[in-house]
């Protein structure tokens, strides 16, 4: 098999990127070591910059994000039972849009398929060759039949635990790793939000977090133990625990009930440096991570894609390497800024284990100068909706 961009992942940073190449003419295959299926089980992000919704437009999948999604124009927060909101089109015309990454995933699944791009499933034993040459390849099992893929570049869109990173020699790779010391045991459930907007909680019992996919799908996340198990939890003691860190007027109104949904995810900040080696360009997990707090983990693989695809047409198109040759700078110039609100937003807004009493106090004065101060305010939406790619 030959293709000019060959893409290890199929979630929604190899997909986008995908779909974006092949509208643009240039020849991909996507490689996925799951199944379609299991890749759509996935519950993960809910919170869409303008930059990721203008991109799915360009890939020709936006049509039921349009008609099913709805726009969001600021967050509520609250310390124990005082709440604010902050009002994003009060400091930045930039809406963002909620709707939950499992649907654009299967949006751009069905938008490759209609328009006849190629995607692999259930890719084993991958090994990627010759990286620092004008030709590598691929190399891998298909449902357990050996394939060949000659290409002109690689990216690797394969996740944190996926294989690509390794490929840059750990002696050339700086790694950057925070790894936070309790996790967000989360929830769906088929119940009215209780807010129209976002509810991001810092409460004595830990941090919770409102938030919805639809009207009649709530999105629930309160902080855990770092090695807690959802077996701990049922959905009672979700919802007592969720009601105790909200203020009364939300505890008092939430509707409960089944979850159709529930997992723990860990929180980590996670950067590799450089995103590039060779012909292999790494977008989204695969070179970052960033804690859901700020929403930012899908996004910022979105201008990750950004970047990358600018860089491939300019090549493809005007013969021209520069874009490419300046991708991991370009992109990592963002992923910090982004690294940087998302760490500010959980450092401000959970319980750390080993918080001192001073420490509670200045995470109380850094919440009550945001609830004062519009300067503080339009530094939060600026970050919130997206910086400019
Ligand atoms: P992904 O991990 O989504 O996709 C990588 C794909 O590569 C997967 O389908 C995987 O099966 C495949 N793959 C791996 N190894 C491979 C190999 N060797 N060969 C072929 N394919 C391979 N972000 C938010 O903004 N808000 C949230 O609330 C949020 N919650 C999250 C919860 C969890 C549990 C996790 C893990 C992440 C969460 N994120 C959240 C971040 C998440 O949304 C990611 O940013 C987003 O999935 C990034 O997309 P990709 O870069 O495509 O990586
Ligand atoms: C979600 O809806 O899953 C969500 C929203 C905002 C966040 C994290 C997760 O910061």
């Amino acid at each position: 098999m030959r293709v000019q961009v060959a893409i290890v992942g199929g979630g929604p940073s190899g997909l986008l990127l995908g779909q974006l190449l092949h509208n643009a003419g240039i020849k991909t295959v996507v490689l996925e070591r799951k199944t379609r299926e299991y890749v759509l089980t996935r519950i993960r992000a809910g919170v869409l910059e303008r930059g990721l919704v203008d991109m799915l437009e360009e890939a020709g999948a936006a049509d039921r994000l349009h008609a099913e999604s709805f726009r969001h124009t600021g967050i509520m927060l609250s310390s124990n039972n005082t709440y604010f909101e902050v009002t994003f089109d009060k400091y930045v015309d930039q809406p963002m849009t909620i709707y939950g990454q499992t649907e654009l995933t299967r949006d751009l699944y069905d938008a490759r398929e209609r328009a006849g791009g190629a995607t692999l499933f259930n890719v084993d034993k991958l090994t990627l060759n010759d990286l620092n040459t004008r030709s590598p390849s691929i190399d891998c099992k298909v449902s357990g039949e050996p394939l060949h893929i000659d290409c002109d570049y690689i990216a690797g869109c394969d996740g944190f635990h996926g294989v690509c990173r390794q490929y840059i020699p750990v002696e050339k790779r700086k790694e950057y790793l925070k790894d936070y010391p309790f996790g967000w045991l989360g929830i769906l459930s088929e119940t009215a939000p209780v807010h129209h907007e976002l509810i991001y909680s810092n409460s004595d019992r830990g941090f919770a977090l409102c938030s919805m996919r639809n009207q009649n799908l709530s999105r629930y996340y309160v902080q855990c133990d770092i090695n807690d198990s959802v077996d701990n939890w049922t959905d009672n003691a979700f919802w007592n625990e969720l009601k105790r860190r909200l203020p009364e007027r939300f505890a008092s109104t939430i509707e409960t009930g089944t979850s159709i949904e529930k997992s723990i995810a860990p929180l980590r900040s996670f950067v590799c440096e450089p995103m590039q080696w060779g012909n292999l360009y790494l977008c989204g997990d695969a070179a970052h991570i960033v804690p859901p707090t700020g929403a930012k983990g899908l996004n910022t693989a979105a201008s990750d894609v950004r970047y990358l695809y600018a860089a491939l047409t300019q090549r493809y198109t005007d013969n021209d390497e520069c874009k490419l040759q300046n991708y991991s700078q370009t992109a990592l110039e963002r992923v910090w800024k982004v690294e940087r609100f998302s760490w500010w937003m959980t450092s401000m807004l959970h319980r750390f284990p080993d918080q001192s009493e001073f420490d509670i106090k200045i995470q109380q004065a850094e919440i009550a100068f945001l609830q004062q101060s519009e300067a503080a305010q339009a530094s939060l939406a600026i970050n919130y909706v997206g910086l400019p790619y």
